[in-house]
């Protein structure tokens, strides 16, 4: 009697740290580790050459930080474009060709997804195509870099140009990282690659997704059966 009693506080300890555990591992997944990839903040009032609109170099805002250059934050309506998510964005050709960086930390080693959405500034230069680098770098080690090419589309308004999202998977370990953001645009001063929406992410397992999704309300369910 007396051990059939233990039995059931084991079994019922071991189905609360299962669903702990599942719970958490959700929790990672949906959390972006970037800070501000969406370029809400500050709130920009499109008056460029000086903060909060343009950044010079060395200059922060909203978890980022200027390398080199200038970048402009755009704010809904701007004469250039439209938000992918939100009502900001950043043009990383500020006055010239600029860069931003931030310092993240990745709390668990695991499957990742980096993710951004690409456009570009046709307000003025030409009308073809912008570039636009992505690193990911863990002290001196280069971890990952992107580049990638906003086409500019003739059938469409410069100003309503579609966004074009990258993915790409990386398998991280735990530790600081610096995500890093460049203009490759060096042929015009003002009219950059555009970014928004930037995202680094845990990839929930295929494991953790079918517990996530079938097995925990049945957990719970076999919980609350047995409270009865
Ligand atoms: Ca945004
Ligand atoms: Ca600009």
């Amino acid at each position: 009697m007396h051990s059939c009693t233990m039995c059931k506080c084991l079994r019922r300890l071991l189905l609360l740290s299962a669903v702990a555990i599942i719970v958490g591992s959700a929790s990672h997944a949906q959390t972006n580790l970037i800070l501000n990839g969406g370029f809400e903040a500050p709130i920009s009032d499109n008056q460029y050459g000086h903060p909060p609109a343009t950044w010079f170099d060395e200059a922060s805002f909203g978890g980022w930080t200027v390398e080199f250059g200038s970048v402009d934050i755009g704010r809904d309506p701007t004469s250039w474009g439209y938000a992918y998510e939100g009502v900001q964005y950043v043009d990383l050709n500020g006055w010239h060709r600029g860069a931003i960086y931030q310092d993240i930390s990745v709390p668990v080693g695991g499957p990742y997804v980096l993710r951004l959405a690409l456009n570009g500034n046709y307000d003025g230069g030409t009308k073809d195509y912008r570039k636009a680098r992505v690193e990911l770098r863990q002290g001196a080690n280069l971890v990952f870099r992107g580049d990638y090419t906003h086409y500019y589309n003739q059938n469409l308004p410069f100003n309503r140009q579609e966004w074009r999202v990258f993915a790409q998977q990386l398998t991280l370990t735990a530790g600081t990282y610096r995500v890093r953001l460049e203009s490759l645009e060096s042929r015009h001063n003002f009219f950059g690659p555009v970014v928004d929406d930037i995202r680094l992410q845990m990839v929930p397992e295929p494991a953790t997704l079918v517990l996530a999704g079938s097995a925990l309300p049945s957990l719970l369910l076999t919980l609350r059966r047995r409270r009865r």
